[in-house]
Parts: C-alpha cells; sequence; structure tokens
C-alpha cells in the first residue's frame, strides 16, 4: 500500500482542507514589485500589511507520481485600483499542465503563452479551467469577498516565478466603476 492519505477532507464552509503538508501566505510586502501602481502600493503599505492569499497544498506521494491537491484563498482587495491576485508562474517543466476549479467568489484566470498569446477566463463557483503546457496562469480575485480554487498539478512541475515577475502579464485587471476590465499592461510597452 502507497504511503497515506489517500483522501484529504475539504470543508467547503473554510475553503481549506485536512491534512495539508504544505501552507503558505503572501503579504503585500512580499508582492510589492507586482502591482502597476507603485506609489499606491507605497502609501498602502504605510498603514498595514494585508494578507493577500494563502494556499495548502496536499502531494499524494507514489513511487512513480506525485499528483497534488492545493487550494488557494485570495482575499478580496485592490491596490491603485488593481485586484488582489496571485504571483503568477510558468511552471519550471514546462510540458506539464494543471487543472483550476473555482470554488467560491468570482474571479479572472489569467493565462499566457511564453509566446504572447493571453486568455482571460471568468470564473464563478464551479468553473474549471486547464492550464496547457507552457502557459503562465495568475489568478485575480475581482469580487467583494474571498475567491476559492482548487488546483491539481504534479509536484515535479515546480514554479518559475521569474519570467512573470519580470514581464507581467499581458493585460492586467482592474477596476473601473466597480467592475473588473482589462487593460494593456504598461510595462509591456517600456
Ligand atoms: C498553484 C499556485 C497557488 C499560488 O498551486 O502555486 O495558487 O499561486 P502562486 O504559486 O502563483 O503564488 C499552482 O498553480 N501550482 O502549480
Ligand atoms: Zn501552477
Amino acid at each position: 500500500m502507497f504511503p497515506l492519505p489517500l483522501s484529504l477532507q475539504y470543508d467547503f464552509t473554510r475553503g481549506s482542507f485536512t491534512p495539508f503538508e504544505h501552507y503558505s501566505e503572501r503579504r503585500l510586502s512580499d508582492l510589492a514589485e507586482l502591482f502597476h501602481d507603485q506609489e499606491a502600493v507605497r502609501r498602502a503599505l504605510k498603514r498595514d500589511d494585508p494578507l493577500v492569499y494563502d494556499w495548502r497544498a496536499q502531494p499524494f506521494q507514489t513511487p512513480e507520481s506525485d499528483l497534488t491537491f492545493g487550494v488557494t484563498r485570495i482575499y478580496p482587495g485592490q491596490v491603485g485600483g488593481e485586484y488582489f491576485m496571485t504571483r503568477g508562474h510558468f511552471h519550471l517543466q514546462r510540458a506539464l499542465p494543471e487543472i483550476y476549479f473555482c470554488l467560491q467568489g468570482t474571479g479572472m484566470l489569467l493565462l499566457e503563452s511564453e509566446a504572447g498569446a493571453f486568455q482571460a477566463v471568468t470564473w464563478t463557483p464551479g468553473t474549471v479551467s486547464h492550464i496547457p503546457p507552457h502557459t503562465a496562469h495568475r489568478a485575480v480575485n475581482t469580487g467583494d469577498t474571498i475567491l476559492v480554487f482548487a488546483a491539481v498539478y504534479q509536484q515535479s512541475a515546480g514554479h518559475d516565478y521569474k519570467t512573470v515577475a519580470q514581464r507581467g502579464f499581458a493585460q492586467l485587471v482592474v477596476a473601473r466603476e466597480g467592475k473588473p476590465v482589462l487593460v494593456a499592461n504598461p510595462r509591456r510597452g517600456e
């Protein structure tokens, strides 16, 4: 028999599960350079350092596989009109895909290929999205409640955060009259 656990229990009210091997948090100060309006980031950080998102992960390790279940919770919030979002990454092993499953809240999934083909998918509870190989991915909370989504991926896929940190995504998700709109990322034009 493979090592336990073979199953875990998800709690729909809390948006969390047990048992889990990994837990991480990202605060605004950890993500500061991702947001377009750096002056707004500095002003916000003078007041406090809010939790932007946290996530849990449980790898199901066997001698031949490492399929992993994770759940991320993005808190509602904005900096300089830009919604709270995950850091976003390519997989180090570019050929490995992933499934994201929106459980709670409303948001957007940003996808971008290495060649710069960009797509944004609107999320409501129940939306399941495939992240194809060679595709950077970032989730954005566009609502005023917590956004919770599950992820299924191979642990060995790894994370390449550097590429996204350098160039961002082709479009930003910003609030205009209380609604999310996509605008071209000015950093790309620099
Ligand atoms: C997810 C993400 C998780 C946090 O498990 O790692 O949502 O987002 P960042 O890693 O971009 O900070 C995943 O996509 N794993 O591959
Ligand atoms: Zn991923």
